[in-house]
């Protein structure tokens, strides 16, 4: 529909649940991480599945031994997910157990490269560009990179290549902007300058205006 992800990051059901009223079909898929899910649990993703008609992207940071992530990738799509986001300093045993799982049912996985925030510059980024080089080996199609550092997005596009999935967040709270963003991302991840907002339709009104 657009290219506007939701971090649904709000920790009570019914304040998310008014958010998504009140945007209604303007965006149609979501990221849900621990906020809510440790809130909330996981019967969350099967509400907004069945409720909005949303896709669901499930933030859990996957980041173990390959045995541990294949059972969180499981149960994360037992549970409904549509995509699962992965991290890649794991290595590629680790990253390959959740793709597996992935496949198996016939859901997407999301590689994290390299975080958004200032504290990632120390160790993540260093690796960043290996385990984008890791994914493409791989055969991973789907990707997280960052909007507050575009040079950095922008390399790690020229890695996986033009024809990979790139999601992006850190726009608006965290500082990315949306139109730069998205000349290298497919899409942009946008949490609080959303949900925080005093309107929240009006504010993804006008982060969807603000990408044309
Ligand atoms: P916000 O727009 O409120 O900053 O939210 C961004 C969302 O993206 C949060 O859910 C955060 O956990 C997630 N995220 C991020 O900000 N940077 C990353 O590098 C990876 C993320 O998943």
């Amino acid at each position: 529909k657009n290219n506007l992800i939701l971090a649904m990051d709000i920790m009570e059901l019914q304040k998310a649940e008014k958010v998504c009223e009140t945007i209604g079909n303007q965006i149609d898929t979501i990221k849900i991480g621990y906020p809510l899910t440790l809130a909330e649990g996981i019967k969350t993703i099967k509400i907004f599945k069945e409720n909005y008609n949303y896709q669901i992207i499930c933030d859990y940071k996957v980041a173990d031994i390959p045995a541990t992530n294949s059972k969180i990738a499981e149960q994360t799509f037992k549970n409904g997910a549509d995509g699962i986001i992965t991290h890649g300093f794991v290595g590629e045993d680790s990253v390959k157990a959740c793709q597996d799982k992935a496949d198996e049912y016939n859901k997407d996985l999301f590689l994290l490269t390299e975080m958004s925030h200032p504290g990632a510059k120390r160790f993540l980024q260093k690796d960043a560009d290996e385990i984008a080089k890791m994914g493409v080996e791989m055969g991973i199609k789907n990707y997280v990179a960052p909007a507050t550092r575009i040079n950095r997005l922008k390399e790690i596009r020229e890695i996986v290549g033009k024809d990979s999935f790139i999601i992006s967040p850190g726009v608006g709270k965290q500082g990315g902007e949306a139109k730069k963003t998205l000349e290298y991302a497919n899409a942009i991840i946008v949490g609080r300058s959303i949900y925080e907002s005093e309107n929240p339709k009006k504010a993804t009104e006008d982060i969807i205006k603000s990408t044309k």
